[in-house]
């Protein structure tokens, strides 16, 4: 089995150093809570900062010793690295740009992007030093999203799973980011990406299409020769761990935390959140204010414990949020306490789990209402430690990625007030039925789809990725097989060149009339013309008229419009059998779908009319094709005549035609003892299956095709066309 590489900014330790004394702590964050209760009989290597800024030597082997006990590799920070990238671009550009505080987000410090991408690379100098062959990385979260490219450079062959912790934004704003092209191509050097919600990935999706113009099927998107998986992976908690967490601890402070806390008999609503301008704390102080105001029948009968844990402290915005909680909490506080009741419980500091789990197990609400938030792993945590009681009520926002999973919360709206004012009545007046009814929903979910459950869903996934590289492998031209061809093309003295135009000789455009031949192809195609032993044939879904215009002069053959034409001897002949006669019941349909998509066409040919769709959305032209496929699919059977899907153009002509009974024609016409067919398109599978066992078929691009081989692009088909060429001269 391979060996499992986690990487993540930290390490799930931290190292503090306090009068010259090194000492170590579990880190806090969901992430470390995690991970670390992932099965451990996978051999595993964890790459991270440990924290702090540590520049002895002496001191940074006797951590890298330590650590390694426990499977861990420190990457050291300096104090530049944790201003630049940590504090800098890490939490003030993509922390806030990804929760859609672009108020935030600084645009224009280069030094913060510099930093970024040193330190992403300081990271992978240490996995070079620890990696193997066969090991599986799995790189995690937002200060990291280089990182994959960087591996993927330096061993192609590595297996490389992404997942992101925080929101994916939308397009609209993703778009605004300077270094948005950098982060994607970082990002797709991974074989899976991973997200927590559909929203989020969706997202993505769109971002790497509209900017880096990949498009994805079902997920998958063809990058070079890669697929990279992008899917939803909703991260779990340790479920036992918060629903017993007496197994866990020392029974006896347990138990006096929840006495303490529960001995006034008043109901207790938790808040808990890191200090961070997302979690929306001065909205819920307000709305807890509102409630108090409006409810004084609750005066005396409930707490607000709100602990706020302390956090990048030396970020403006979070200095600031703290006097702005501090002011309001006073507020609040002065406003409705009374000489035994203090409507406001404010701690800023951090609680040991032992406590944290036990001030769980006491609350009676959990108000959990962040602005934006990836997950949020605390509204799950609330609801496992309601394991045993069936008591508690959670009110969630529906801007947490949880709100997605924990649908029998009261779900509110984080910004309007009014919303969570009313929820917290809703939450007071809940009966215990139906409070036991909601939490047993939830939990059922929680149960089953542990951190556990996602970490191995995750790697089963990316490990089915690399089974699908390997059966979904392509057999490209390679040097050994183009020998082989252009051997069998200098033995020959009777050959046939069957070659498809667009996408195949010249690359698509915007417009079918932009795609003129160059004059490359020009002197390519004389030069294989030139040759006695050559039949050249131009095989194309083009109307003969271009074709004419653009290739008639060169004196070889061509078949038009899928085969509706033939050109021999500087003549067209009609195929038999064939009428036009529909076009004028079938035009309607196609102008009916411009007309609701703007920027598509309409092309129109002697024997067949085509709509085009390459120039919008893909998704919007599939849509369309969606909606009318039915109508055509009607018309289509009353008249004789078949659809062709080809790439972003649907085509009706009339049935019996195709270019695999011309390529025929051809096939049949003499003793050949060579044969080449080269296309791109969907229609010209039927080429490549007219042919005879010996004979060559390549298909231009990746798509699954009947061809013997494939070749990536027009370039590689120029390529080869040169090469038969020269053998002629020479
Ligand atoms: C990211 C995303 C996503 C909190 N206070 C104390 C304490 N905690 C523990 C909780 C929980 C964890 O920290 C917080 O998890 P969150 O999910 O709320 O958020 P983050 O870790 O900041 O951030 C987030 C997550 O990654 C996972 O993908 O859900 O959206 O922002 O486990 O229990 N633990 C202790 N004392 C505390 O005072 N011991």
């Amino acid at each position: 089995m391979s060996r499992l590489v986690i990487i993540s900014n930290r390490l799930p330790v931290t190292i503090n150093k306090k009068d010259g004394e090194l000492f170590y702590y579990p880190s806090a964050g969901g992430l470390a809570t995690g991970l670390s209760s992932m099965d451990k009989s996978i051999e595993q290597l964890w790459i991270g900062w440990p924290g702090g800024n540590i520049e002895d030597k002496k001191e940074k082997k006797e951590i890298k010793d330590q650590l390694a006990n426990d499977g861990l590799v420190p990457v050291f920070l300096s104090e530049k690295d944790i201003e630049l990238y940590y504090e800098g671009f890490s939490n003030k550009v993509v922390w806030p740009h990804f929760h859609y505080f672009t108020q935030f987000t600084n645009y224009n410090n280069h030094s913060y992007w510099s930093a970024y991408e040193r330190v992403n690379n300081k990271f992978m100098e240490v996995l070079k030093e620890h990696l193997r062959d066969d090991d599986v990385v799995w790189v995690h979260d937002y200060q990291l999203m280089l990182l994959p490219a960087l591996i993927r450079t330096f061993n192609p062959n590595t297996e490389i799973g992404f997942f992101l912790h925080i929101p994916f934004p939308s397009y609209e704003i993703f778009r605004t980011l300077p270094w948005r092209e950098e982060l994607l191509e970082g990002l797709l050097g991974a074989d899976q990406i991973g997200f927590h919600t559909y929203d989020y990935m969706r997202h993505f999706l769109s971002a790497a299409y509209r900017i880096a113009g990949f498009e994805h099927n079902f997920g998958k998107i063809n990058v070079g020769q890669r697929i990279v998986n992008v899917d939803v992976f909703p991260m779990g908690i340790d479920y036992e761990k918060y629903a017993f967490p007496e197994r866990y601890l020392d029974g006896e402070h347990f138990e006096n935390t929840i006495s303490r806390l529960t001995s006034k008999g008043r109901k207790l609503i938790l808040s808990i959140d890191r200090l961070d301008y997302t979690k929306g704390i001065p909205q819920r102080i307000k709305a807890f204010e509102k409630f108090i105001k409006k409810n004084p029948q609750y005066h005396g009968k409930v707490t607000l414990l709100l602990i706020v844990v302390p956090s990048r402290s030396k970020v403006d915005q979070y200095q600031e949020l703290k006097n702005e909680v501090d002011t309001l909490v006073g507020k609040v506080d002065g406003q409705f306490r009374t000489f035994g009741w203090s409507p406001i419980q404010y701690f800023y500091r951090s609680f040991p789990f032992q406590e944290l789990t036990a001030i769980y197990k006491a609350a009676d609400i959990a108000l959990i209402t962040p602005l934006r938030d990836g997950m949020n792993l605390v509204a799950k945590e609330f609801v496992a430690s309601k394991e045993v009681s069936k008591k508690g009520v959670l009110i969630l926002s529906e801007m947490a990625g949880a709100s997605n999973e924990l649908t029998d919360a009261l779900i509110v709206n984080p910004r309007d007030i009014t919303d969570m004012e009313e929820a917290l009545e809703k939450a007071m007046e809940m009966s215990l039925e139906e409070q036991a009814e909601r939490l047993t929903k939830m939990q059922h979910r929680l149960k089953k789809y542990t951190v556990k459950h996602w970490a191995e869903t995750f790697l089963t996934e990316l490990s089915q990725m690399s089974v699908l590289k390997s059966s979904n492998e392509i057999n490209e031209l390679n040097e050994d097989s183009k020998f082989q061809l252009l051997s069998d093309y200098k033995n020959a003295k009777n050959r046939l060149i069957l070659l498809d135009y667009d996408g195949t000789l010249v690359s698509f455009k915007p417009e079918p009339h932009l795609a003129k031949p160059d004059a490359e192809v020009l002197a390519l195609l004389e030069g294989l013309r030139d040759s006695e032993a050559n039949k050249l044939v131009i095989i194309s879904g083009r109307d003969k008229d271009t074709l004419g215009d653009w290739l008639g002069h060169l004196d070889l053959e061509m078949s038009a419009e899928h085969g509706v034409w033939r050109f021999q001897k500087s003549n067209w002949e009609l195929a038999h059998g064939i009428t036009n006669s529909w076009k004028k019941d079938i035009r309607p349909v196609l102008e009916a779908m411009v007309e609701r998509t703007p920027g598509s066409f309409i092309e129109e040919k002697d024997y067949s009319i085509a709509w085009h769709y390459r120039k919008i959305d893909k998704a919007l032209g599939e849509k369309r094709i969606r909606e009318f496929r039915d109508v055509l699919l009607y018309l289509t059977a009353n008249l004789d005549l078949q659809v062709l899907e080809g790439n972003k153009v649907v085509e009706v002509k009339n049935s019996g035609v195709n270019k695999g009974n011309a390529t025929l024609k051809w096939v049949n016409s003499s003793d050949w003892d060579f044969i080449l067919a080269i296309g791109d398109d969907n229609t010209d599978e039927d080429i490549f299956k007219a042919l005879p066992d010996f004979g060559y078929s390549i298909k231009v691009g990746r798509d699954k095709t009947a061809a013997k081989y494939s070749l990536f692009g027009v370039k590689k088909v120029r390529a080869l066309l040169k090469e038969l060429v020269e053998i002629k001269v020479t």
